[in-house]
């Protein structure tokens, strides 16, 4: 009888009564206490970069989350692939979005195509493990458990199997949004983007299939840092986009395993940051901090149209491991806001463009009259202009600045060297069997410098020779 008065008192024996309704009774000085759940509802679900609609509600409800575990081999970068863990099919995991004080009945399936139990949890609990225990799950089994989120706030859920890392490591994790019961503010557009690291066996840009290295990930040396789960899932065609008046908000969101992030959009500030995705905001901020295990929420009204970069400005990260993603705004210029670029001068320090050589004519205008002055002349032009990213025996540093020396590219026709420095040069290219995706910006050089440098090149570090003109350069600019 006590046993049964206990049970009745802790209402499991009374909600059974109801059918064994899933909604238990709340304790003594619960902070759910005054709350009424009314009705139930399926959460829908994302997956990056897109987030759930507000919660309009003004009520708690119950809440179902169905979150299938699958494990899925698909593209890390390039000709890379790699097995990832994930939280409903893709990295990072599914977007989940519920109010203050619902009540979360939590399905975690495991695919029984898994090679491995799985857990979740979730930042967002309040309880043990953030449901960890209770959610430990078989491959073809599932398990349930229920919450009520009482903090609002924008929080990570990651899988806490052992090894702990590994499972994280293996893109297990996600964001849950805890909205506050008065909503947020409104936003025009909202997007999903979390960051992470990833270890792998063979070096970045190893093609084929690479494993997980664990020894990488003990030293904390990956070798892919991105957003949304792979090289480029954020960028080129995979961009999220707005338009020029709108008020974006991002959910930003850091899986770690290990790397904290400096999370900058290049070319914005933001008007609003939560910082830790709490409900403290700050206000003009250049980058904010997302430590691993932890996230932001970031809003900015974007006032001029372009390519807004996002990037971990630990910048290394950025345009060598892939954290890079892009906003491309659309709308009219604002040329008070940002002009473009108004002018391109040449610049030559104190006095370079004045000082007159002794034979009466400035250095740019000299003119080669032979195809020895030429290279001399050249060489000159080499050291000032080129040797910064090509070196000085035009080496270049492999995988980033192409070699000038013996390049089979250059060496198939030297007008492409003219091309580079004119243009620019940003399209894939392949020099002595390697291929470079980089930017040559262009330069600010006459006709006689760029010619005089060419013609220099073609003549050194091993190249087959040969002449560039002035009269071609021209050609090739116009
Ligand atoms: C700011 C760095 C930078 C400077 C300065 C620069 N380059 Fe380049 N250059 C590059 C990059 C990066 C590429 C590869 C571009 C790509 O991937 O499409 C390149 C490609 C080339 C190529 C074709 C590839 C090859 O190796 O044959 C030539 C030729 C070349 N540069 C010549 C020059 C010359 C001559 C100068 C000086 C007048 C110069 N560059 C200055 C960065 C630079
Ligand atoms: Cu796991």
């Amino acid at each position: 009888m006590r046993r049964l008065e206990q049970l009745a008192m802790s209402g499991v024996l009374i909600s059974c009564l109801w059918g064994c309704a899933p909604t238990p009774p709340v304790g003594n000085n619960s902070p759910v206490a005054d709350e009424k759940l009314q009705g139930e509802e399926v959460a829908v679900l994302t997956d990056a970069p897109n987030v759930p609609p507000p919660i309009t509600r003004k009520h708690p409800t119950t809440v179902r989350v169905n979150l299938e575990v699958k494990e899925v081999e698909s593209q890390l970068a390039d000709g890379v692939k790699y097995t990832f863990w994930t939280f409903g099919g893709k990295v990072p995991g599914k977007f989940i979005r519920v109010r203050e004080g619902d009540f979360v009945e939590f399905h975690l399936q495991n695919h029984p195509s898994s090679k491995m139990p799985h857990n979740i949890d979730l930042h967002a609990v309040t309880g043990p493990g953030g449901g960890a225990a209770s959610s430990f799950t078989a491959p073809g089994h599932e398990s349930k458990f229920s919450f009520t989120p009482i903090n609002p706030g924008l929080y990570v859920y990651h899988c806490a199997t052992a090894p702990v890392g590994m499972h994280i490591a293996n893109g297990m994790y996600g964001l849950i949004l805890v909205e506050p019961k008065e909503g947020l503010p409104p936003a025009d557009k909202e997007f999903y983007v979390m960051q992470s690291e990833f270890y792998t066996r063979g070096e970045n840009g190893q093609p084929g299939l690479q494993p997980f290295s664990m020894q990488k990930a003990i030293q904390e040396k990956p070798d892919y840092v991105v957003f949304n789960g792979a090289v480029g899932a954020l960028a080129g065609d995979n961009a999220v986009k707005a338009e020029k008046g709108e008020t974006v908000r991002l959910f930003v969101g850091n899986g770690g395993p290990n790397l904290v992030s400096s999370f900058h959009v290049i070319g914005e500030i933001f008007d609003t940051v939560y910082p830790e995705g709490g409900t403290t905001a700050n206000h003009q901020v250049q980058t904010t901090l997302v430590p691993a295990g932890g996230s932001a929420i970031t809003e900015f009204k974007v006032d001029v149209p372009g390519t807004f970069i996002l990037v971990d400005h630990s910048i290394f990260r950025a345009f060598n491991k892939g954290a890079l993603g892009m906003l491309k705004v659309s709308g009219e210029e604002d040329k008070r806001i940002y002009s473009g670029k108004q002018d391109d001068l040449a610049y030559q320090g104190e006095g370079g463009a004045i000082q007159e050589m002794p034979d009466g004519k400035t250095p740019a205008t000299q003119t080669a009259k032979s195809k020895a002055e030429r290279i001399s002349l050249g060489a000159a032009v080499f050291k000032q202009n080129c040797v910064a990213c090509h070196q000085d025996a035009g080496q270049g540093i492999p995988n980033v600045f192409p070699p000038l020396a013996k390049s089979d590219y250059l060496g198939q026709d030297p007008l492409r060297g003219v091309n580079a420095i004119v243009n620019g040069l940003s399209d894939e290219i392949t020099v002595n069997g390697v291929k470079y995706k980089s930017v040559m910006p262009k330069l600010t050089l006459t006709d006689e410098e760029t010619a005089n440098v060419v013609t220099y090149v073609v003549n050194n570090f091993g190249n087959p020779g040969g002449e560039v003109t002035p009269a071609q350069v021209k050609k090739i600019r116009k």
